[in-house]
């Protein structure tokens, strides 16, 4: 579960509209006390969809607020998420289109969407599905005004979450502020042991995130094994090991440290630090890890030959990567019955091309291609194009 404690930057509309019933009906039929509530409510109007400013009867309805997520993306793209009725919730891709994504791509402040995705391919949102079989027509001010299933109504699964590729330019004078601060991209390794001639790759050091212009650690407290595999296997590393923690909170101690993360709790699987669940230092708060120190990870450079499987240790590989331009990336070939054949790429995502990148003593997966991008295999069979497994390793 990822945990976002944004701040809330509200932006408030000095003239509102009074309700209109059609408006809601529009919104997909709100109950009375929904309604209630939303009268009550001050008239808030977040991440504002429209690029000019607001006429005398803006969109009246509830509270949204959208932004982007999920590993790996770039900043215009990603798994969409909507705030609605206070929690932060995806959509669903049955039925998906470009004009959906046009809409959606319009509140989270670009012009328009070049692209869409499906089954989660910016990984799996947490929480609720908010919408689902969504059919707008593309000119939509606000998502609730397409036709859906109503909020939080759907029969899918976060494996259908759906994503967008937005064109890369911005609504003149679109405030940002579904800017959520509180996402870790850049994760490193700080290396800390002296000596004129490091060691390369850093294998071991602070876990440090990436906090405006400079970097920030975590706090350890709670912190655990499956976290360090995380950031291993981001690093590039199949598994992690044990650390002197004690070496290094002789060493942090004399340091001036800026917490930023604390309550990390992966499950050992996610690709990213991003996908695990943590919390955010608000404010000021940077000594604030009690008795803790700052997250410190070491990692192995190759499989540990414990904890290989045996089946590995048989002088023929069972598993290989083919036709990948690089290292570590290729289609995924499994040996069964001395014949080499291809896996389907149904269900097929980063975090099962990760157990095999580790299995081959890399990091965790950084991409998992789909659509054959790899070749076909000489054993494909009857599944056809685009039903090979794919990736790249970290
Ligand atoms: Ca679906
Ligand atoms: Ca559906």
């Amino acid at each position: 579960m990822l945990l976002h404690l944004c701040p809330i930057l509200v932006q408030f509309w000095s003239s509102f509209a009074c309700l209109s019933l059609q408006g809601h009906t529009a919104m997909g039929g709100w109950a009375w006390p929904e309604l209630l509530v939303l009268l009550g409510s001050a008239w808030l109007w977040v991440g504002s969809a429209h690029p000019t400013a607001p006429g005398p009867t803006p969109h009246p309805g509830p509270q949204l607020r959208f932004r982007l997520a999920g590993y790996p993306r770039k900043h215009n793209e990603g798994r969409v998420e909507v705030f609605y009725n206070d929690e932060w919730g995806t959509i669903c891709d049955d039925d998906f289109t470009l004009s959906n994504a046009h809409v959606l791509c319009r509140h989270l402040g670009f012009v328009a969407a070049t692209g869409w995705a499906h089954s989660a391919k910016y990984g799996k949102g947490v929480g609720r599905i908010w919408l689902d079989n969504v059919n707008c027509a593309g000119t939509e001010k606000s998502i609730g005004d397409c036709k859906h299933r109503g909020w939080g109504n759907s029969d899918c699964s976060h494996e259908e979450d759906a994503g967008v590729v937005c064109k890369d330019e911005r609504i003149p004078g679109f405030k940002d502020s579904n800017v959520i601060e509180s996402h870790v991209e850049e994760v490193r390794l700080r290396p800390v042991v002296s000596g004129g001639r490091r060691q390369l790759p850093v294998t071991e050091g602070i876990v440090e995130v990436r906090y405006k212009d400079s970097w920030a650690q975590i706090c350890d407290q709670g912190w655990d094994s499956h976290n360090s595999r995380v950031i291993c296997g981001m690093m590039g590393f199949p598994a992690e090991k044990k650390v002197n923690r004690n070496f290094y909170r002789l060493f942090t101690e004399r340091q001036q440290l800026n917490y930023r993360l604390h309550s990390v709790s992966c499950t050992g699987t996610e690709v990213h630090l991003s996908m695990c669940s943590f919390e955010f230092y608000r404010g000021n708060s940077s000594a604030a890890c009690g008795a803790g120190m700052p997250a410190v990870v070491s990692c192995h450079r190759a499989v540990p030959f414990h904890t290989i499987p045996r089946l590995s240790l048989l002088p023929q590989p069972r598993i290989r990567l083919k036709g990948g331009a690089r290292v570590g990336e290729g289609r995924v070939e499994v040996l069964k019955s001395n014949e080499w054949g291809t896996v389907c790429d149904d269900r097929w995502n980063l975090q099962s091309a990760s157990v095999v990148c580790r299995e081959l003593g890399f990091g965790s997966a950084k991409e998992a291609l789909t659509g054959a991008r790899m070749g076909q295999g000489e054993a494909d069979g009857a599944e056809g194009p685009g039903s090979i497994s794919s990736w790249s390793c970290g």
